[in-house]
């Protein structure tokens, strides 16, 4: 395969899902920077997500947070269905919200008291419903849930409360509904958290069913550690569902993916090719982003997000892999690294060009929506509500 064949062939097949909560003000738990731009309604986020769609003809789809886009609940999805229509874009995955109501100060799926636990549930529920009536196949599901300080919680007992809910969320999904089980070391808890890590997530993924996968967030790990080796290990498993895209320095910085080790991704990328050419399956993986700029614009940043995406992925598929088998038979060390080297150094952003305007895309998606005056129409549109508007979210 030449390389601009193996990229367009990978490229065609990548599709990345947008938040809409990356198209509001949001912040740090210090409080936020308003844009004069940013989204308030969900209206106004699936418009602008759908401008990254027109620009860069891979996002098709945008991630739905209940709480925050459905405040009507199920009543809810006629206006969500009519803006996605209007925007030439489509429901994506369905985000129920376990965290903010105060109901959760202890825990939802994991509290100690009944009400709550079954409060939980309903929301689950109703998260599918509404999945349901948009015809979203995923539903991902976020936990807070831990503890702050030693003792103060029993640790097994809710592993067991998350067995059992989990699996009464299970129930409710149709034959092709998957639901998607995130994990995250620590923040907002700070001593223990109950879903915490991939393993934790992959037994109660296995426990709960067998639409039940795993949900990577690449920023939810401790400094250091091989997440490329956990996509692996998911993948054999057929335990991953997919990814919630960005990059860290430190923490859950929630940066723009590939901005600090663009050879991580790179590296996450190879391993899902690597097993679709091992296997001769496709990994039926969701990719998503889930990333909320405070400084940088909104869909500025998703733009630039969803270009490194790309590039990326192209290098990924650039992979020699049948050299790269032999050279790991041979445990020829050299040789198989380079296998990886290689594909990372070439640039294939001139390739990258060439399949966008076979798609008739522009070339330069940036340059695109900073000449197309999208940015200042809806500031002047969006700028005169917005010193009204102070609340934080994380
Ligand atoms: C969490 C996690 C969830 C996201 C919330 C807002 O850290 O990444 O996926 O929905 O933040
Ligand atoms: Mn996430
Ligand atoms: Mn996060």
């Amino acid at each position: 395969m030449s390389h601009s064949t193996a990229v367009f062939d990978a490229l065609d097949r990548f599709h990345i899902e947008l938040p809409s909560w990356g198209f509001a003000d949001t912040g740090t738990r210090f409080g936020k920077y308003l844009q004069p731009a940013a989204a308030a309604t969900i209206a106004e986020k699936i418009q602008d997500a759908a401008q990254v769609h027109a620009l860069t003809g891979v996002c098709p789809t945008i991630a739905l947070h209940v709480q925050w886009d459905f405040p009507e609940g199920l009543a809810s999805v006629a206006q969500v269905q009519t803006a996605a229509q209007r925007n030439g874009v489509r429901p994506g995955s369905v985000n129920p919200n376990f965290f903010e109501d105060q109901e959760y100060k202890f825990g939802s799926f994991g509290n100690p008291d009944e009400r709550v636990r079954a409060k939980a549930l309903e929301h689950a529920r109703e998260s599918i419903a509404i999945a349901k009536a948009l015809g979203s196949r995923d539903v991902s599901l976020w936990f807070a849930d831990g503890s702050n300080y030693p003792g103060s919680a029993n640790i097994r007992q809710r592993k067991k409360w998350f067995e059992e809910l989990l699996a009464r969320t299970h129930a409710e999904l149709n034959a092709d509904q998957r639901m998607l089980i995130e994990y995250k070391p620590f923040e907002p808890a700070f001593y223990h958290t109950d879903i915490a890590d991939w393993g934790m997530a992959a037994m109660l993924a296995r426990a709960a069913g067998e639409r039940a996968k795993v949900l990577v967030d690449t920023g939810h790990h401790y400094s250091s550690q091989n997440i490329e080796q956990i996509v692996a290990w998911l993948l054999a498993e057929n335990l991953l569902g997919g990814f919630h895209f960005n990059d860290r320095r430190y923490a859950d910085d929630d940066l723009t993916l590939g901005s600090i080790d663009p050879y991580q991704v790179f590296r996450i990328f190879h391993e899902t090719r690597f097993f679709e050419w091992e296997t001769g399956t496709a990994a039926d993986i969701a990719y998503m982003i889930d990333q909320s700029h405070n400084l940088k614009g909104k869909i500025e940043a998703a733009i630039q997000t969803v270009s490194i995406a790309q590039e990326l992925r192209a290098k990924a598929a650039l992979v020699d892999h049948a050299r790269l088998a032999a050279a790991q038979q041979a445990a020829d060390i050299v040789r198989a690294e380079c296998c990886l080297q290689d594909a990372f150094s070439t640039d294939v952003r001139p390739a990258i060009r060439e399949w966008r305007a076979a798609k008739r895309l522009p070339a330069d998606p940036m340059q695109a929506f900073r000449e197309s005056g999208y940015l200042d129409r809806i500031t002047a549109e969006r700028a005169p509500r917005k010193s009204a508007n102070r609340s934080t979210y994380a």
